[in-house]
């Protein structure tokens, strides 16, 4: 199924064969763009190469050139229909999927359209200003291709809003251009969103650790009965893809760089000859990991018990679990706080869903801790990253209120306080991180903090144009 390039809205949803709805788009698509360049990167650039989705099937689905990043086209991309489909789980399991909403889910499904969406431009807002301090113009291109794609993101859960939730549709997807990262008064929804991605290394582990709730979210919502959800979600997962790339191959240039000038000194205080220290890196992981912990909800959700029965929301990978997709009688282990320990305590296993699918997601965080402990390992140093316990640095579910050290003790606010700036970083971490946040536009070129990255963009060299400046 190929994209129609020459409608002002590209797309593969037929938007020419309807006009109301091609017209309320085509309103919707200035503020966008006049969102975008209120809010959108902040350093001026002429071209970028990125690619840009021609197709949605499996095989050569973009395309790669250099754009200037207002004529990104974005659009409405769908996966492919299959006509078959039938709901995987929840009451209604059988039956055919659904391809208007049913009025009674009407608001839980708009509510996670909603939720969804909001996430898409708040990160563009978050990681704004980076660009004026890219360590490479790879990094650089790197960056725009990730905020282009969160933007064609937004689209995705605009079309939905507008195409099936009538005038309140509507008016969500307006507010989704009103509300803003860290703003006073109209904040972005979810709280890891509010939180600023000043440097480098905070764009690298949000990448690898924020980034990644997202591809389980959308992996849940995927699995929806509403077909045009599960559609949108499944191609935005291969644009996803890349942004979880572009974490962990960030922080792995980050380990890498800072083993090498910890083994060229002979120490771990590598901060003065320009590097990262490993105990930063640790304590910028700690609080990504936790803050990204908090996307899931609480461990007890009676919304996600709705959810799930309703047929809207999924868990990760719902065909491949062998039980009886109904979860009426089955049983979960979730960990809570209880007389000053973590204890696991056994629940019914359908208000634990957030809590299984975090744990899929911890699961999938861990690969990362291997591959950093292994570039350690390779230079003769001890593989001493790790992930925190989910307990610790949590603002929502069963360990909210608590404080959990990263090794699952329970503490005292005092025990809390005394060893709070060993886990998390101080503002002095943070400084020196920002002080090293040089820009270095040069093709070829590559800041100190970093090492390079082992191949280019699309077989391009690492020395390529990737940005006209
Ligand atoms: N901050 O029943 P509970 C991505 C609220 S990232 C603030 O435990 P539920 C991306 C909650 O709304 C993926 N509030 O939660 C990544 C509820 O409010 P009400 C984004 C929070 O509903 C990088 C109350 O607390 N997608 O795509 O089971 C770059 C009780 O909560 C938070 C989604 O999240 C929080 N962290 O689960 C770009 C998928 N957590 O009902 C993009 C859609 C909870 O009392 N969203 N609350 O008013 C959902 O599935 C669910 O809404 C949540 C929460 C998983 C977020």
């Amino acid at each position: 199924m190929t994209i129609d390039y020459s409608e002002r809205i590209p797309n593969n949803v037929d938007l020419a064969e309807d006009r109301r709805l091609r017209r309320a788009l085509e309103s919707w698509q200035p503020r966008f763009l006049q969102w975008w360049s209120e809010m959108g990167p902040a350093l001026p650039t002429q071209d970028v190469y990125l690619r840009t989705a021609i197709a949605v099937g499996r095989e050569g689905w973009a395309h790669f050139d250099h754009v200037a990043l207002p004529d990104y086209r974005w659009g409405i991309f769908l996966a492919e229909r299959d006509p078959g489909r039938r709901i995987a789980f929840g009451q209604n399991k059988g039956r055919p999927v659904w391809q208007q909403v049913p009025g009674e889910y009407r608001s839980e499904l708009q509510r996670l359209i909603v939720v969804q969406g909001d996430t898409e431009p708040a990160s563009v807002e978050q990681q704004r200003r980076l660009g004026l301090t890219a360590p490479s113009l790879y990094d650089l291109r790197n960056l725009f291709q990730v905020n282009v794609e969160e933007g064609r993101h937004l689209w995705a859960m605009v079309y939905l809003l507008h195409a099936y939730f009538g005038r309140a549709g509507r008016d969500e997807a307006e507010a989704l251009l009103l509300r803003n990262s860290g703003s006073e008064d109209a904040p972005r929804i979810l709280g890891a969103f509010n939180e600023e991605t000043p440097d480098w290394l905070s764009f690298f582990m949000f990448t690898y650790f924020t980034d990644r709730d997202g591809k389980y979210q959308l992996g849940t919502l995927k699995e929806s009965a509403f077909d045009p959800l599960s559609r949108t979600c499944e191609f935005m997962l291969r644009e996803e893809a890349h942004h979880m790339f572009v974490g962990t191959t960030g922080v792995d240039r980050v380990v890498e760089r800072t083993a090498q000038l910890m083994r060229e000194h002979d120490t771990d205080d590598i901060a003065r000859y320009g590097g990262i220290p490993l105990d930063v890196v640790q304590k910028y992981i700690n609080f990504h990991y936790s803050v990204s912990l908090d996307l899931f909800g609480g461990e007890t959700s009676t919304n996600v018990a709705n959810y799930y029965t309703a047929g809207l929301k999924g868990r990760w990978q719902e065909e491949r679990r062998q039980d009886d997709h109904l979860l009426t009688e089955a049983v979960a282990v979730v960990p809570r706080v209880e007389g000053g320990r973590v204890v696991d305590v056994r629940l019914p296993a359908l208000t634990a869903l957030n809590a299984d699918l975090r744990g899929e997601y911890a699961a999938d965080c861990a690969t990362g801790l291997n591959r950093w402990n292994r570039i350690l390992a390779g230079h003769g140093l001890d593989p001493s990253l790790y992930l925190p316990h989910v307990g610790f640095n949590r603002k929502v579910g069963a360990f909210a209120g608590h404080h959990v050290s990263p090794d699952g003790r329970v503490l005292a606010e005092a025990e809390w306080a005394a060893a709070r700036d060993r886990w998390l970083p101080t503002p002095a971490d943070k400084a020196h991180v920002r002080a090293l946040m040089r820009p270095v536009h040069e093709p070829g070129k590559i800041a100190a903090w970093v090492a390079p990255p082992r191949n280019g963009i699309n077989g391009r060299p690492f020395d390529y144009e990737y940005v006209h400046l």
